[in-house]
């Protein structure tokens, strides 16, 4: 009920009285200036003027559904969306209300992780309140061995969107790392739920710093936000729903026309992974030049003595001439 104030609120060019808000939502204005409270403490700002109601002076940039939902123009995705102010890790959010049952189509937000994972036992510092610090509970009818890409697509539409919003030159790092001016603005995380052949559900993390101003020293030179890079504050719902718009259409041609070839020409064209001389951390560690990404989303790689191999996933440095990305 209190969105509903808000969207009233927002229509209004001007004071909306107490009066005129519960007459149009059939509630007393006493609920009303409840509703109010609680708009407030989400961290909108609406003045209250005697005799003449309230009006709201900024929206901020606030996330919850109602500024998600607003001009979504989605199927499923982003139709459910749970918010918190602090969980250990939105990726385990999804995963516990994937076990409930929730639709494919969820979305989990947090304000603050405490526990945010990177891969492979990797921390990932999310305890601002300026990231997206997201989780997509997707039910794919894809094969698990087919799971990757979906994870290279969430890399894709992170580094188209924030492209549109912002004008900032993202890159993608294979296999999902987006880059701006070299260093790391977001990464991905994808959990699968399966049993042998079938996918019960699966768990799209995505991570972007937005209005982050300084990391700690430990990432200060490898993490980068969009505020660093613009000197400007952005609203993440922007970004936000820009993705998931991208997001979907994507997965759609997937499930529809089982059609992955629209995204991998797109891919390609913003991947800086490709025609690099990269490090491949294996077992047996070794130098290669990257040369593509195949129709299954691996690396292809020339190694120095010619030999072509396939990188399935992992760890991928590219050497240049200063630094190691
Ligand atoms: C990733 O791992 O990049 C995956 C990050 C996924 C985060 C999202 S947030 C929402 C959802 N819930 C979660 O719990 N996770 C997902 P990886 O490629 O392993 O990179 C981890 C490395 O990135 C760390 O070892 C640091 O070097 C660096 N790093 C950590 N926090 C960072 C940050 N905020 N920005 C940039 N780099 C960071």
């Amino acid at each position: 009920m209190n969105y509903k104030v808000l969207e009233l609120l927002k229509q209004q060019d001007g004071y909306l009285s107490g009066e005129e808000l519960g007459r149009k939502l059939s509630i007393s204005r006493s609920a009303i200036w409840k509703l109010i409270g609680k708009l407030k403490d989400e961290g909108y700002e609406i003045e209250a003027v005697t005799n003449k109601g309230y009006r709201l002076l900024n929206e901020n940039d606030i996330i919850n559904e109602s500024e998600i939902q607003q001009n979504l123009n989605t199927k499923y995705l982003g139709k459910k969306i749970c918010c918190y102010d602090e969980v250990d890790s939105t990726n385990n959010k999804a995963r516990k209300l994937g076990l409930e049952g929730y639709p494919q189509g969820t979305v989990v937000f947090a304000k603050r992780q405490n526990a945010g994972k990177g891969r492979m036992g990797k921390n990932w510092n999310s305890p601002e309140e300026g990231g997206i610090w997201m989780s997509m509970l997707l039910t794919p009818q894809i094969q698990p061995k087919e799971a990757p890409l979906l994870t290279l697509t969430a890399g894709l539409c992170v580094c188209k969107a924030i492209r549109k919003i912002t004008d900032l030159d993202a890159k993608i790092k294979w296999p999902n790392d987006i880059l701006i001016n070299g260093k790391k603005v977001c990464g991905i995380l994808t959990e699968m739920n399966a049993e042998m052949e079938k996918i019960n559900f699966i768990i799209v993390g995505i991570g972007i710093n937005v209005n982050i101003s300084s990391f700690p020293q430990e990432i200060s030179n490898v993490a980068t936000s969009l505020e660093i890079e613009s000197n400007k504050k952005w609203k993440r719902k922007d970004i936000i729903k820009e993705l998931l718009t991208e997001f979907e259409t994507y997965y759609d041609l997937y499930q529809i026309e089982n059609n992955f070839s629209v995204f991998l020409n797109d891919y390609r064209k913003f991947c800086i992974t490709i025609g690099k001389n990269v490090h491949v951390f294996s077992k047996e560690p070794f130098d290669a030049q990257a040369i593509d990404v195949t129709n299954e989303g691996e690396l292809l790689v020339k190694k120095e003595n010619g030999e072509i191999v396939i990188v399935f996933s992992g760890e991928v440095s590219i050497r240049e001439k200063k630094e190691n990305l």
